[in-house]
C-alpha cells in the first residue's frame, strides 16, 4: 500500500541541497517519489509502508546533512 507523508526539511539553502535530499530519500527501497519544495522547505514522500518507515526517511535526510520532521 502506498502512503504519502509530508516532512519539513531544515538546513536547505540552495537548489543543490534540494537535489541532495531528493537523491538520499529516493534511493531508499520502497520510496516511489520524494519531491522537495525549496520555497516551503517541505518534502512529500510517496512510499510503501511495508518497505520503509518514516523514521528511516528522516534518518536518510539526517545522514545527508539536513534535518527532517514529520508534518502531521
Ligand atoms: Mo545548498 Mo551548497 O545549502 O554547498 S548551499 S548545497
Amino acid at each position: 500500500t502506498q502512503e504519502k507523508e509530508t516532512f519539513a526539511i531544515e538546513g536547505m539553502t540552495c537548489a543543490s541541497c534540494v537535489q541532495t535530499v531528493e537523491k538520499a530519500v529516493s534511493k531508499l527501497t520502497g520510496v516511489a517519489a520524494a519531491p522537495v519544495n525549496l520555497a516551503t522547505e517541505k518534502m512529500t514522500v510517496t512510499f510503501d509502508q511495508n518497505q520503509v518507515t518514516t523514521q528511516a526517511i528522516i534518518a536518510a535526510v539526517k545522514a545527508a546533512g539536513y534535518d527532517a520532521k514529520l508534518v502531521t
